[in-house]
């Protein structure tokens, strides 16, 4: 989708006063590192500005611009989040079904890590950029292979992306409801169904809903969005943040009432992320609120503009970012003296180092042949249940591992990520995949399937030569 229809706003007929009801916030705090800037002096780069309040300011990062010595130059001294802006997608990562492929996700992944940047993961369950085979599913093999993508793809990245964008851009451009899509024709649950098994999937990743035109807190579409967040929060359904993409432009300009947009998601116990910002003409004092605006929001995590240099925008026409070739443009001063006019706000609380209970020193169990597996259910439901199965090496790093168990019950598998499985009757075999089977001295790494039958945790076995 390399355009939008960008349609006039359409006012709520009587916008309602927001009550700002304190829903519980999550009780999760997240210890950001903060680089060391003297009180008083002011950061030099946007990230380690935006550090000073506990914030963090990113970039969208393509792989095929890495080899881009001005471009990597810029993304590795000013931010210190990285989205991959393409990389991460259904069609780059699935493009056959069943067949994963990370090539371009790790080069972005390896890039943002090894230069000390966390990572936004984007987009898990989408209508755009679905590879072939999946724009031609429906129904309940539609929904089947949307579960297995987001298992497959936060399976392989488990443990090291800060946030994901779970479902993305759901709504309709008018009107306040869901927009028609394969994925919405599956049925009405298909978002909470992507959000459950994201958690499951990955614990520790704050899981997203992110869109387009829900900047504009009188726009229908923003109060939709508003509605299923407050509505998966009553229920329980786990989201923990709002991606506000904010590609702000003549016809969906930044409205001062953003701020009221930020606070009033805030107030439903989820963070805020301005995931994809840019700005046609990019003018500085636009900018500049954009970013005050953030600030003002102590649930506003960060920001991240999407892309480096007007060159590498998706609307470079618009000349919408922060850098013109190698040069720093008015409304990357405005954002940064903004963002180091920030008081230091409420530092983020470390999160407090338990006091160590004695507890008797188990005695290890050793692992027989190198490696030990252990099957857990992570989900389950009528007829078919999803499980994890963990694979650990010994006192010594493996470089390949196969895992079996026999089923108990006729249980069958319907599809695996992150391993290559053989079945014969009851039995299953699965070998590690092309890039996983390394697994360092004591370390783990994990495959999962979803199954048919009753959920089960036979006992595996686990040997590498
Ligand atoms: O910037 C991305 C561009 O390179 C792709 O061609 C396009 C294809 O859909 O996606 C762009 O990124 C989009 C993002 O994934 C979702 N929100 C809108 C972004 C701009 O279209």
């Amino acid at each position: 989708m390399d355009t939008k229809a960008i349609l006039p706003p359409r006012p709520l007929k009587s916008p309602r006063v927001l009550i700002a009801a304190a829903v519980g916030v999550l009780g999760v705090v997240t210890a950001v590192m903060v680089p060391t800037t003297p009180a008083g002096a002011a950061a030099s780069t946007l990230g380690a500005a935006a550090a000073q309040s506990g914030r963090y300011f990113g970039t969208a990062i393509s792989a095929g611009r890495l080899g881009d010595s001005q471009y990597t130059t810029i993304a590795n001294r000013e931010f210190n989040m990285v989205t991959a802006e393409n990389e991460m997608k259904i069609d780059a990562t699935e493009p056959n079904r069943g067949q994963f492929n990370f090539t371009n996700g790790d080069r972005v992944y390896n890039w943002a890590v090894q230069n000390g940047k966390r990572v936004r993961g984007h987009t898990l369950a989408w209508h755009g950029q679905q590879p072939g085979w999946m724009q031609s599913l429906s129904g309940s093999s539609l929904r089947q292979a949307m579960i297995d993508h987001i298992n497959g793809v936060m399976g392989h990245y488990k443990g090291k992306i800060y946030a994901w964008d779970v479902v993305n851009e759901a709504y309709a451009d008018s009107g306040g409801g869901r927009r028609d899509s394969n994925l919405q024709r599956t049925g009405n649950d298909w978002i909470e169904v992507a959000f459950r098994t994201a958690r499951a999937a990955d614990p520790n990743a704050k899981l997203c809903y992110n869109d387009y035109n829900i900047d504009n807190w009188t726009w229908a579409k923003t109060q939709g969005v508003y509605n299923m967040v407050r509505d998966f929060k009553q229920r329980g359904v786990p989201i923990d943040c709002v991606g506000l993409q904010s590609h702000f432009n003549s016809g969906s300009p930044y409205n001062s009432n953003y701020r009221t947009t930020i606070s009033s998601f805030a107030a439903l116990g989820v963070d805020v992320q301005i995931t994809e910002l840019d700005i046609q003409g990019a003018s500085a004092q636009t900018y500049a609120a954009v970013v005050n605006d953030c600030l003002a929001v102590t649930r506003c995590a960060g920001i991240t503009v999407w892309g480096v240099r007007d060159q590498d925008s998706w609307r470079s026409g618009d000349t919408p970012l922060l850098f013109s070739g190698g040069n720093k443009k008015p409304a990357y001063d405005a954002v940064l003296n903004a963002l180091n006019a920030a008081s230091p706000g409420p530092t983020p609380t470390p999160t407090p180092t338990p006091t160590p209970t004695p507890t008797p020193t188990p005695t290890p169990t050793p692992i027989p042949d190198g490696c030990a597996a252990t099957i857990t259910t992570t989900n389950s439901w009528q007829g078919g249940f999803q499980s994890t199965v963990t694979v650990q090496a010994g006192g010594a790093a493996i470089s390949e591992w196969t895992v079996r168990w026999t089923w108990p019950d006729g249980q069958s598998i319907s599809s695996l990520w992150n391993g290559q499985q053989s079945v014969s009757g009851s039995s299953v075999t699965v070998r590690n995949a092309a890039y996983n089977g390394s697994i360092a001295a004591g370390g783990s790494t994990t495959f999962g399937f979803t199954a048919n039958g009753t959920a089960a945790t036979p006992t595996a076995t686990c040997t590498s030569p």
